[in-house]
């Protein structure tokens, strides 16, 4: 089942459920659901969402009529970086001095967490992202998402685009957080699947596509079952020492990173696809 945020007409955000052929969304208002974070909160999601799926009462609107918003309320966005062999690698490569801190990590048993976007500034499908103005070497991150509830409950999957100045990071490691944290640096969407759980997730894959001037420029993709760590320890982690009273979204980490000649540019359009989930595009802005 795939839950989502959408706007129809000028109304406020409300929550949505997708029809079972994706092309309608069943709009949640009527029954007194007003924000995707606290839905996310019941017990036994998966079988309120069926008896809403099939409740006949509530308004549907097709899906081409709608505004998608980004699939997330008030919870804060984290990411978890240098879970591929690819990820390391391509660090490596670009780094100096602070190469061996991906080495290390990588094999450590506390995995790299770092905050990457308050909810608000998280945009969605069909959203611009951004390139930073004061950086020359700009790539898409794209990553399976796992959205917990403030019991630390991976409740769905969404995707995410970790957008990243490789040579702000590459300088200084301890430039991360200007190499991912800027304006329209975090997508998610296009909406969350709920129901699937680790092992179902193992078996998906992940795909990028990007567009230049209606030619594709970059391809790539990869296997969910790459990331080295286990979700259930990732989970730990992030909610050791740390509560998170509306859940959190967790970016997993890349494993798919262009060749160093590849940069990014404006107008340049990222689609995003978990074949399970659905694709997540993107064109890139300026900020
Ligand atoms: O170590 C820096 C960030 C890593 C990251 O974002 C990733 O591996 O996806
Ligand atoms: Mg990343």
């Amino acid at each position: 089942m795939k839950l989502c945020r959408f706007r129809h007409g000028d109304a406020r955000p409300r929550v949505g459920l997708l029809s079972g052929n994706s092309r309608h969304v069943i709009d949640l208002t009527g029954a007194g659901i007003a924000r995707l974070d606290d839905l996310l909160e019941s017990p036994g999601l998966s079988d309120r969402l069926a008896k809403l799926s099939a409740d006949t009462t509530l308004p549907h609107h097709a899906l081409a009529s709608v505004g998608l918003l980004p699939p997330v309320d008030q919870q804060e966005i984290w990411a978890v970086g240098v879970t591929y062999l690819r990820s390391k690698a391509a660090r490596m490569e670009e780094s100096d001095f602070s190469a061996t801190a991906y080495d290390r990590v990588y094999d450590a048993p506390r995995p790299e967490l770092f905050f990457k976007s308050q909810p608000e500034k998280v945009v969605g499908s069909g959203d611009a992202v951004g390139i930073r103005r004061d950086a020359k070497w700009n790539v898409p991150e794209p990553e399976l998402a796992l959205v917990f509830n403030s019991r630390g409950t991976l409740v769905g999957f969404t995707i995410g685009n970790d957008m990243s100045s490789r040579d702000i990071e590459g300088e200084n490691l301890l430039y991360l957080p200007q190499a991912k944290i800027y304006d329209r640096a975090c997508a998610l969407g296009p909406w969350i699947v709920v129901g699937a759980d680790e092992a179902i997730a193992r078996a998906w894959t992940i795909a990028i596509s990007i567009r230049r001037a209606g030619r594709e420029v970059f391809h790539g993709a990869t296997r969910i079952d790459r990331i080295k760590r286990p979700f259930a320890q990732l989970r730990d982690y992030l909610f050791r020492s740390q509560t998170f009273p509306r859940g959190t979204v967790l970016l997993t980490g890349t494993g798919i990173v262009p060749g160093d000649d590849f940069t990014l540019r404006r107008g340049d359009e990222i689609a995003i696809t978990v074949p399970a989930i659905g694709t997540l595009t993107n064109t890139v802005v300026i900020v």
